[in-house]
């Protein structure tokens, strides 16, 4: 017998379609409605996040933002379904994930406003620092959720990573790994369709990316990945398999990044307006919206209310993010080993000396 119960379905798992309007014959439980109503204040947020540090990029306050617009629903459900003691490893894409779990937004960007630490404290804040080299981030995810395991500790591990991650060495001995020791981790892969400039056609050639599980023995899914209930339910169930001894699951939501890579880059080199468009129609945050706005749950005066919040959260961010980072540049070295290497202090002795000719000028 195939062992058919790790490949994902034939389509990804909906339970809001574009309009708004429930899915017949779901496959998988309807969040409740307080969950669904987190989930929405958390997207009205998420989007603000990602509008406000667009702006201060262009104000010059942030040297680069690698926006999540219109993948909030991933981010969002990422975070929410994770209890306190649980552990959320993000990329560089994942700020509005961060900032649901917690982590105020200004500690969460200071690293992309010049600063060179992530700006919050990971153990105090069980969330990893964003990983910018892509996939190195998963390892380390396993070993945390291996030593919690061993310590006997309660702890499931969220980690994340894009379509063009799972192309990378380390993703497929993160899973190699957490299968082999039954490591409490989800794998939640956010196939935004392009690795910078590179389609998935070009990335791969499985049958999805949530195939890539039953090499390894780790059970793939496939969710909507703008549908903000379909991922607290696919997410939420991946976690409490994984907590309750079922070892590491990967989830693949179908996405899209409306947005260029970041402001390095020119989006209309590679797709065009139509493709944009098309997902235009499909938002997370109106689908979320018109959802919850039909069945009564969201009225006028909650939805004022989050759009205050937001824009809280957005005021904070300018205020916090207006000074000059203050970084000394000898930092650089600071912690990269316990103990430097002859080569780090030799490159530090240049720059010490480099300054001092500077300053004298
Ligand atoms: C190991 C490594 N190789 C190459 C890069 C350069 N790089 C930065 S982002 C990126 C594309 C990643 O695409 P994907 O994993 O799909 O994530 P997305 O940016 O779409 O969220 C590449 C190739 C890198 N950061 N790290």
């Amino acid at each position: 017998m195939p062992p058919v119960h790790l490949l994902p379905g034939e389509a990804p798992v909906q339970l809001v379609d574009a309009e708004g309007r429930p899915t017949p014959d779901a496959v998988v439980p309807f969040p409740a409605d307080a969950d669904l109503l987190r989930a929405h204040e958390a997207l009205v947020v998420g989007r603000r996040i990602n509008d406000q540090a667009y702006a201060l990029v262009r104000q010059g306050r942030l040297a680069v933002y690698p926006s999540s617009h219109g993948q909030e629903a991933c981010e969002v459900a990422a975070a929410l379904v994770l209890g306190e003691q649980d552990w959320l490893f993000p990329t560089y894409r994942d700020t509005v994930s961060i900032v649901t779990r917690g982590v105020d937004p200004v500690e969460a960007l200071v690293l992309l406003s010049g600063d060179w630490h992530s700006g919050y404290d990971p153990v105090a804040t069980k969330v990893a620092p964003q990983a910018t080299p892509l996939a190195t981030q998963l390892p380390h995810a396993v070993g945390v959720a291996h030593a919690a395991t061993l310590r006997g500790e309660d702890t499931v591990v969220m980690a994340m990573c894009g379509d063009g991650g799972t192309s990378e060495g380390d993703f497929h001995e993160a899973l190699n790994f957490a299968a082999v020791f039954r490591a409490p981790v989800v794998f939640f892969v956010q196939n935004n369709e392009f690795a910078i400039s590179v389609p998935l056609a070009r990335q791969s050639a499985a049958p999805s990316l949530a195939h890539k599980g039953i090499g390894y023995g780790v059970p793939g899914q496939r969710v909507d990945g703008n549908d903000v209930a379909a991922l607290l339910s696919v997410l939420g169930s991946a976690v409490e398999a994984a907590r309750g001894g079922g070892g590491p699951q990967l989830v693949e939501a179908h996405t899209y990044r409306m947005q260029a890579h970041t402001n390095a880059d020119d989006a209309t080199r590679y797709r065009t307006d139509a493709d944009v468009e098309k997902w235009r129609a499909r938002d997370p945050l109106l689908r979320s919206t018109a959802h919850l706005t039909e069945r009564g749950l969201l009225t006028a005066a909650r939805a004022a209310e989050m759009t205050d919040r937001a824009e809280t959260v957005a005021a904070a961010m300018r205020e916090g993010l207006m000074a000059d980072v203050e970084a000394d540049p000898q930092e650089l070295f600071a912690h990269v080993y316990a103990e430097p290497t002859p080569q780090l202090r030799e490159q530090a002795a240049f720059l010490a000396d480099e300054l001092a000719r500077e300053d004298a000028v």
